[in-house]
């Protein structure tokens, strides 16, 4: 962005705006440019842009020629395929719109729903669905569910987040999780979101850094633990990585007995070597290659298609405004969206009845129904993750673990399965 943006009264006046912030980011008025024409439902696309790496995992059931065990090699691509997502989920709007954008801020009920085709050439992979559901807007939370019925793969989960301001950044911390199923394996992994923040504000250019720990947990008992850091940490370079894998959590309290290293920038090339790597041992192995890996757009259907839920059909003529820059067009557009939703509300309250969500259900891990069963519940035990509704990746323990509840959301199919409006 250029020095006249960021020195404008607009962008100084959104700074100050910050300065004063009360935890509600979407509260942030923001000048046009910031602005982006989409919604924050939409951000589960990026979850599979990748769908071959995605059901990669579900091929591999020999041992290597090392004879190495398939359930390792399958976390080892299931971390490639993480890795995978990141460039989508944290650089797509720089790289398409020039920086980090503010998204629109999705309505309770606002869907987003699409399927990416095969384009492979044997015809392998088969049709990848996503359904992206908005089941929360205090605090915005959306749920999502990715499903490839070809490969009986199932990705789910939701996300939240909750920000806080220092200096001159925005500290993100993330909420909720993933759980990825591969049915025809008998095999689940859990897989938390790392916090985040923004740099670049004081020159009016955001853009997205991560830090901290994600894990992966696999059901065999193998667990990745992936560190995050930026420039002028330990490599120099923005958006870099370590992602270590160990025989299970127990192992993983020393990087000695790493099992494979995996480094560089996930945004960029990353590297794998076996063992605990020494900076003697570097690798050339290459892992992951991101800028040469094409990802795949989602198929989303046309807007006159679209029922009024869907996300693109909403808020088109916010969008519409927001890509002429005419603030007052947007203020009034999105008005009419907000005060839309306040009259529901007020008429939910009135009868005494709740927004029914269309595909997710609300499940309290520590107030289950008799018989009933949570794969996070049993890939927490595994690897010390806490069940509690706190920042995701906090361990059973640690200073973060201390919530009012245990409540987290879950696709239920049946309810996609029986749906009659909304179309792919
Ligand atoms: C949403 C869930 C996705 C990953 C992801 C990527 C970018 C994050 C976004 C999440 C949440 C909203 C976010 C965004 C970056 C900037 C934006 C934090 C976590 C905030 C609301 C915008 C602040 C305004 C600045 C651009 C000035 O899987």
């Amino acid at each position: 962005m250029s020095s006249n943006v960021a020195s404008s009264s607009s962008w100084t006046s959104f700074l100050k705006s910050i300065a004063s912030y009360n935890g509600d980011l979407s509260s942030l008025t923001a000048p046009p440019f910031i602005l982006s024409p989409t919604s924050l439902v939409e951000y589960s696309e990026y979850w599979a842009e990748h769908t071959d790496l995605l059901i990669a995992p579900n091929f591999i059931t020999t041992e290597d020629e090392h004879a190495h065990d398939p359930a390792l090699q399958r976390l080892v691509a299931v971390t490639k395929w993480f890795i995978s997502t990141l460039r989508s989920q944290y650089c797509s709007r720089n790289e398409q719109m020039g920086s980090e954008k503010k998204p629109l801020n999705p309505f309770l009920g606002e869907l987003f729903v699409g399927k990416w085709i095969d384009d492979s050439k044997d015809g392998k992979i088969g049709e990848t669905v996503l359904l992206s559901e908005q089941v929360s807007h205090h605090p915005p939370i959306t749920a999502y569910a990715i499903y490839n019925d070809k490969n009986n793969i199932e990705l789910q989960g939701y996300n939240g987040i909750k920000a806080s301001i220092s200096a001159t950044t925005i500290n993100v911390k993330q909420y909720g999780h993933a759980l990825l199923e591969y049915k025809n394996l008998d095999e689940t992994y859990a897989i938390t979101l790392p916090p985040l923040h923004i740099e670049g504000l004081i020159v009016a250019s955001p853009f997205v850094e991560l830090e901290g720990k994600s894990y992966i947990q696999s059901s065999k008992g193998y667990t990745a633990v992936i560190n995050y850091s930026g420039r002028g940490y330990f490599s120099g370079k923005k958006n870099s990585f370590k992602a270590r894998i160990y025989k299970d959590r127990l192992a993983s309290a020393q990087k000695e007995n790493a099992l494979y290293t995996i480094s560089g920038q996930w945004s960029n090339i990353s590297y794998i070597s076996s063992g605990p790597a020494t900076p003697s041992s570097k690798s050339d192995e290459i892992f992951f290659d991101a800028q040469k890996s094409p990802y795949q757009g989602l198929k989303v259907k046309p807007i006159e298609e679209q029922h009024d839920l869907e996300s693109r059909k909403a808020w088109k003529k916010v969008a519409d405004a927001i890509k002429k820059g005419d603030y007052d067009l947007i203020h009034e557009e999105k008005s009419k969206i907000e005060n839309e939703q306040r009259d529901l509300r007020n008429k939910e309250a009135a009868a005494g009845i709740e927004w029914q969500r269309r595909f997710f259900r609300e499940v309290d891990f520590k107030n289950l129904n008799d018989g009933q069963i949570d794969k996070f519940i049993s890939l927490a035990n595994l690897s010390g993750l806490s069940i509690n509704n706190v920042p995701s990746g906090t361990l059973t323990g640690e200073k973060d673990d201390k919530a009012l509840d245990a409540k987290h959301w879950r696709f239920i199919r049946k309810l996609w399965d029986e749906e009659k409006e909304i179309k792919l």
